[in-house]
C-alpha cells in the first residue's frame, strides 16, 4: 500500500473517531485545511517536472476526493444521528388513546337551585335575579325592619366600604328579598299602561334565588350561603294557596308524597301572620321527626306598600328556604361546611 492510500486510510479512521461536527471539522482541518496533509502534499508538487506533476497530481487529487468523500460521509452520519435523537426526543406516539377531560359535573346545591327553579317554574313562577351587594333600604326598610333592628347590626350583616344615596353603607345582601321588591317594582311598571287603561295587573309570582351573606359560621350557618324566597301576590292569593304551593313542591322536590307539613306561628317583620313550615316524612330514615325547612307568612301591609301596590287591593303570601340546608336533608349531609370547603373527594359523590 502506498503512502497516499495510506493518509486516506488514516484519514477514514481519524474522521469516523470526530463524535461532533465541531470535532469533524478539527480533524478535517489536519487533512484538508491550509496546513493540512493533502494541501502540504499538493504544495510539494511545485518543484516537480511537468510529466512527474501530471500523475503525481493526478494521485494526489484521487486521495484528496477519496478524503473528501469521507469526510462528507462523517458529515451526514453525525447529522442522520443527531436527528435520531431528535425525532427519538420529540417521538409521539399517535397510537395512544386519547388524554380524557374528567367529565366535571354540578354542585349539589347547585343541583338543588335548579330543582327548586324547574319545580317552581312548572307552578308558573318566574325566576328573579338581583344584586348581591344592595342598599340599607332594599335590604331592610323595604321589608319592615325598624330603624335599630338587630338584623342591621355588624354583627350579623357585612358591610362594604361604600354609601348608598342615603349615606347608609352598602351591604352584602343578608337575604334575596331585595331582590322580590326590585321585581315587583319592574312589574308594576311593566303593566303601568295596561292598569292605566282600566285593566288588572297580573299576578306576582316570582322565587328569587341566590347568594346570600350573614356573619355566622359553624356546622349548619356560613358565612356565604344560599336563599330561595318565593312570593304570590294578587287580588285574592291567600294563606291556603301557599300551603297547597308549598305542600306540593316539598314532595315533589323530596319524590315522596308521604310527607306532611306543619305551619308553625311564628314572627318576621316583612310578614303577618308568619309561620315556620316543618316537614315530617312518614317512612324512611327521618321518619316522625319535624324537620324545619322555611318559613312563610302574608306579606306585611307595609311592605305591600313598599313596593308600589296598595295592600287594601293586592294581598299574597311569601316564603324564605335554604336550598343548602334542603340539600343537606336530601343527601344526609351532616356539616354545611362541605358544601364549600372544595374537597373533590365530596363532590365527587354528587356527580
Ligand atoms: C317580600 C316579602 C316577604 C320572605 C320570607 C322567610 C319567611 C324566612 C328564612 C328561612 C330560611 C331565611 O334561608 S333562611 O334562613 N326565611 O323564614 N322569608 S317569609 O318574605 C318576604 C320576602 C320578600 C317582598
Amino acid at each position: 500500500m502506498n503512502e497516499l492510500d495510506t493518509l486516506v486510510d488514516e484519514a477514514k479512521v481519524a474522521f469516523s473517531k470526530a463524535g461532533t461536527p465541531a470535532d469533524l471539522e478539527n480533524v478535517k482541518a489536519q487533512y484538508l485545511g491550509k496546513s493540512g496533509r493533502i494541501t502540504e502534499l499538493m504544495k510539494g508538487m511545485a518543484q516537480l517536472s511537468v510529466e512527474e506533476k501530471k500523475t503525481r497530481g493526478a494521485a494526489v487529487n484521487v486521495a484528496k476526493q477519496a478524503v473528501e468523500a469521507a469526510l462528507n460521509a462523517r458529515r451526514q452520519a453525525l447529522a442522520d444521528a443527531e436527528l435520531d435523537i431528535q425525532l427519538k426526543a420529540e417521538a409521539l406516539d399517535v397510537t395512544l388513546p386519547g388524554r380524557r377531560r374528567q367529565a366535571g359535573g354540578l354542585h349539589p346545591v347547585s343541583r338543588t337551585m335548579e330543582r327548586i327553579e324547574q319545580i317552581f317554574g312548572s307552578m308558573g313562577f318566574d325566576v328573579a335575579d338581583g344584586p348581591e351587594i344592595e342598599s340599607d333600604w332594599y335590604s331592610f326598610t323595604s321589608l319592615n325592619n325598624p330603624p335599630n333592628h338587630p338584623a342591621r347590626s355588624m354583627q350579623d350583616t357585612f358591610y362594604v366600604d361604600m354609601k348608598g344615596d342615603d349615606g347608609i353603607p352598602y351591604n352584602l345582601r343578608p337575604h334575596t328579598s331585595p331582590m322580590q321588591v326590585r321585581y315587583a317594582h319592574q312589574h308594576i311598571k311593566k303593566h303601568a299602561d295596561l292598569v292605566k287603561a282600566g285593566g288588572t295587573m297580573p299576578e306576582i309570582r316570582v322565587i328569587a334565588p341566590g347568594r346570600t351573606y350573614r356573619v355566622d359560621s359553624d356546622a349548619t350557618h356560613s358565612p356565604m350561603f344560599h336563599q330561595c324566597e318565593g312570593l304570590w301576590l294578587g287580588e285574592n292569593v291567600s294563606f291556603k294557596d301557599l300551603k297547597v304551593v308549598f305542600t306540593d313542591f316539598c314532595r315533589t322536590f323530596f319524590e315522596s308524597d308521604d310527607l306532611v307539613l306543619r305551619f308553625r306561628p311564628s314572627f318576621f317583620p316583612f310578614t303577618e301572620p308568619s309561620a315556620e313550615i316543618d316537614i315530617q316524612f312518614q317512612s324512611g330514615p327521618l321518619a316522625g321527626r319535624w324537620l324545619e325547612v322555611a318559613g312563610s307568612g302574608q306579606v306585611h301591609p307595609q311592605v305591600v306598600r313598599n313596593m308600589g301596590l296598595d295592600p287594601e287591593r293586592h294581598i299574597g303570601f311569601a316564603f324564605g328556604m335554604g336550598p343548602d340546608r334542603l340539600t343537606m336533608l336530601r343527601y344526609g349531609v351532616n356539616d354545611l361546611r362541605l358544601f364549600f370547603d372544595g374537597d373533590i373527594r365530596f363532590l365527587r359523590q354528587f356527580q
